[in-house]
């Protein structure tokens, strides 16, 4: 019994792992194991014999066992030392500075353009890219039948299985649209997004971005659009005193309408934006007409709203100095390099726009 303990405490002691430990206790404790094995001799023994040696065997077992019990901690404490050295993440490191990845400048301009609205109280709404005929033309107080209806290029899509004109959404109005239907005033929203029209030349895309904006409360007026458009315009080209006028326009959701420019010159070829006497379209903006105020089930006796409307290539294209609108949809890794931001410069008022 001494040499079988000796035996197995050495064999205990030199296992490497956790699966040759444990075959060691199956060979000693075990239905078929060498101890196993000497306890079933025990009912061959006198009565006295048995009693003594049962003892001595019971105490074999308990040390052996004791013996696997602390190897198999001692193991087990290894194992997780040394998965836990293999798998360190010093998590005070700082991030990799040389990130391969850029931010288009599409995403840029929009991460700005809602950082300056936030500011101002504003939420981001979606919507569809697909959409019926009603959220993008009739509800905006375009008539069936209406020549600016055809103005707008529109793709149109099979009918739905209950018979509505489908399209893909020619501008993000739509969305505002579905904000009134849903929520009550006041309301606060811009909604940036992709919209669609048929169209391809050098300065058209058939995709393009929009931003659209909506304001409604009891209260609201010509000077709020004003003062919004002229602070956020002044906040997105970071110009303080970049004068903006206003022009009579017309579009169909909005009444009185209005076409905004911003100062610049054009000397010498180069266009710089600040007051030197010259003018550059920049947004579409008005008071929202009546007819599409109840159209959303808002009451227009009660509530008034402006809006406004611009492209986002168009205002990214003038604060970058991007020349050619259809190479921001070329996927080109090298354009992207060059125009592109770094993913961890993410805009906002407090840090800069863009750093
Ligand atoms: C432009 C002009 C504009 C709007 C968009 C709008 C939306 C609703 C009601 C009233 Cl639901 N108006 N949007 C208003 C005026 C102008 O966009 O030149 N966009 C590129």
């Amino acid at each position: 019994m001494d040499a079988l303990k000796e035996e197995l405490l050495s064999q205990v002691a030199s296992a490497a792992d956790l699966a040759a430990l444990d075959e060691i206790r199956v060979t000693a404790l075990g239905k078929k194991g060498r101890i196993t094995g000497l306890m079933k001799e025990l009912g061959a023994l006198s009565a006295e014999e048995k009693k003594a040696r049962g003892q001595a065997l019971n105490a074999l077992k308990d040390e052996i066992a004791a013996a696997l019990d602390a190897r198999k901690a001692d193991l087990a404490a290894a194992y997780l030392a040394k998965k836990l050295e293999a798998e360190r993440i010093d998590v005070t490191l700082p991030v990799r500075p040389q990130t391969e990845g850029r931010i288009h400048p599409i995403s840029q301009t929009i991460d700005e353009i809602v950082a300056i609205f936030a500011e101002m109280g504003f939420t981001v709404a979606d919507g569809p890219d697909i959409e019926d005929d009603f959220h993008n033309f009739t509800a905006l107080n375009f008539p069936v039948g209406h020549p600016a209806r055809d103005m707008h290029d529109t793709f149109y899509l099979p009918d739905a299985a209950d018979g509505r004109k489908m399209l893909l959404r020619t501008h993000t109005s739509p969305v505002q649209v579905r904000t009134m239907l849903k929520k009550k005033p006041p309301i606060r929203v811009i909604i940036p997004g992709r919209t669609f029209r048929s169209d391809y030349d050098m300065t058209h895309t058939p995709m393009f971005h929009q931003v659209e904006g909506l304001v409604i409360d009891e209260t609201t007026n010509m000077g709020h659009l004003k003062g919004c458009l002229i602070d956020f315009c002044r906040a997105f080209f970071d110009v303080d005193d970049l004068p903006l006028r206003f022009r009579p326009s017309f579009f169909p959701f909005t009444e009185p309408s209005a076409e905004v420019d911003i100062g610049c010159s054009r000397k010498g070829g180069e266009l710089k934006l600040g007051n030197f006497g010259d003018w550059l379209e920049i947004l579409g903006c008005g008071m929202v007409h009546p007819n599409v105020l109840e159209a959303c089930g808002v009451d227009s006796t009660r509530y008034q709203g402006f809006a406004f409307g611009m492209g986002i290539e168009r205002i990214a294209m003038l604060k970058y100095g991007i020349p050619d609108l259809r190479t921001f949809f070329e996927a080109d890794l090298r354009w992207l390099k060059h125009y592109g931001f770094v993913p961890l410069d993410v805009p906002s008022l407090a840090h800069g726009l863009t750093r």
